[in-house]
């Protein structure tokens, strides 16, 4: 179908306080929303970044992507590839999300137009996007309980304080997860760390394990724990841990860690692109890739990566950043697709405002930890243009533009610094 008009529209959602390795979130995450209007009418949905240098990108593509078809994937790279050319290399911050990283720009803006094709062709043929990669190999995903330490609310918000309350300690922590499970059926947890003492918070995962032995149980210090206090905690955990993510940074550690502890490593940090990939092997860094489809390059290059993994016997799972319900139905429907997804993944989901949705009858039902695919034509869901209006205006309202947590953490602690690994 010939693309007639494009629109990239950013947007500004409520995010909770979360504490993590670069400091804590700020009040509002950044979002792109994407349209690709077909010259049928029939519009295909994307959503990405909407970090400055990211929206830049996405806003550029607009122009050169109208008149293409919605099939021409390679004209798609191609477009992209050429577009980057021309645009000045922004530089590097302090991402915890390695898709804003100005290496992916590239991977990321393909990624977020591949989407929206494959949406606007699905729908055009009255399908499920699914179809498309090949047929759903289940019909619901799992995803897992997603932990965070937490401050009860933020310093500089103008909403009143978040329904989740303060989570620092044992306690706070276990009733978190069972809030989380006790709405949303979570099997699996996940606790984000690396921001908290980490003996304090090996504590916290024992007192998971204790409040739920059946779950499976994750921890993710985002490589702020040394080669040496990664190996000395694991004594702690390896009982209790499904995998161990991305303890310490570097491929080089990782295998460290790895070939001193024997646990199953995981990683969003050290193998997200097929380079890393391929060095990851040769030194033995990680058993299981937590892919994400927003910056490995796309739904089909993700299931490329799910090949990978199976030949090489690594695990495959999904990564995840805070995000709304379009980059949740992609997730959805690519991990529906993939044949030997070993682990429930992850998503930020539950963290986003049940009012700040920008998909028609809002928040998409998790049930059962699960996310379950329909029949509808191609992601499933529609645009709530309203929705998407007020959350561009509240984009428009504050001076964030890009995602900062260390920015964010020194209006608590004006000294914070980020050395890495921290502890
Ligand atoms: O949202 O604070 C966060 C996470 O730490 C996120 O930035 C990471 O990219 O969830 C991610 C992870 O698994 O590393
Ligand atoms: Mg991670």
């Amino acid at each position: 179908m010939k693309i007639k008009t494009i629109r990239v529209t950013p947007i500004a959602f409520r995010d909770p306080p979360l504490l993590n390795a670069s400091g804590i979130h700020e009040p509002y995450a950044l979002r792109s929303i994407i349209e690709v209007e077909g010259e049928n009418g029939v519009v295909g949905l994307g959503e990405s970044y909407g970090d400055a240098p990211v929206l830049e990108v996405l806003q550029a593509m607009v122009e050169p992507l109208v008149g293409l078809d919605s099939w021409d994937l390679n004209a798609l790279r191609e477009r992209v590839v050429q577009t980057v050319a021309r645009l000045p290399r922004p530089e590097a911050g302090a991402e915890l999300a390695p898709g804003s990283h100005p290496s992916k720009q590239v991977a990321n803006a393909y990624s977020a137009f591949e989407v929206a094709f494959l949406d606007l062709t699905a729908r055009t043929l009255g399908i499920p996007l699914v179809d498309l990669l090949g047929g759903r190999v289940r019909d619901k995903v799992p995803y897992s309980a997603y932990l965070f330490f937490k401050y009860a609310e933020h310093i500089d918000s103008p909403y009143p304080p978040d329904a989740w309350g303060e989570a620092l300690n044992e306690e706070q922590i276990v009733a978190q997860a069972r809030t989380m499970i006790e709405t949303y059926g979570f099997e699996s947890i996940k606790l984000k760390a690396g921001a908290l003492d980490p003996d304090h918070e090996v504590a916290c995962l024992n007192a998971l394990k204790k409040a739920f032995p059946e779950a499976p149980l994750r921890i993710d210090p985002n490589a702020n724990w040394s080669v040496e206090t990664s190996i000395r905690l694991a004594g702690e955990l390896g009982d209790i841990l499904q995998y161990y993510e991305d303890p310490t940074p570097g491929l080089e550690g990782m295998a460290e860690v790895h070939r001193a502890t024997g646990l199953p490593l995981a990683t969003n940090m050290v193998v997200t692109d097929f380079d890393e990939f391929r060095r990851s092997l040769a030194l033995g860094s990680v058993q299981i890739v937590l892919s994400d489809h927003h910056y490995w390059g796309g739904l089909r290059d993700t299931q490329v990566l799910a090949r990978m993994c199976e030949t090489f016997d690594l695990g495959i799972s999904m990564h995840s950043n805070s995000h709304l319900g379009i980059s949740l139905m992609a997730m959805t429907h690519v991990a529906a697709s993939v044949r030997n997804l070993s682990y429930a993944c992850d998503t930020h989901y539950p963290w986003q405002e049940a009012d700040e949705e920008v998909i028609v009858g809002g928040k998409l039902p998790i049930v059962g930890g699960c996310v379950e695919l329909t029949d509808k034509p191609g992601l499933g869901v529609e645009l709530d243009h309203d929705q998407l209006a007020k959350l561009h205006a509240q984009f428009l309202s504050i001076d964030i533009r890009s995602r900062d947590d260390a920015r964010q953490m020194r209006k608590y602690k004006p000294e914070w610094t980020n050395p890495k690994p921290r502890f």
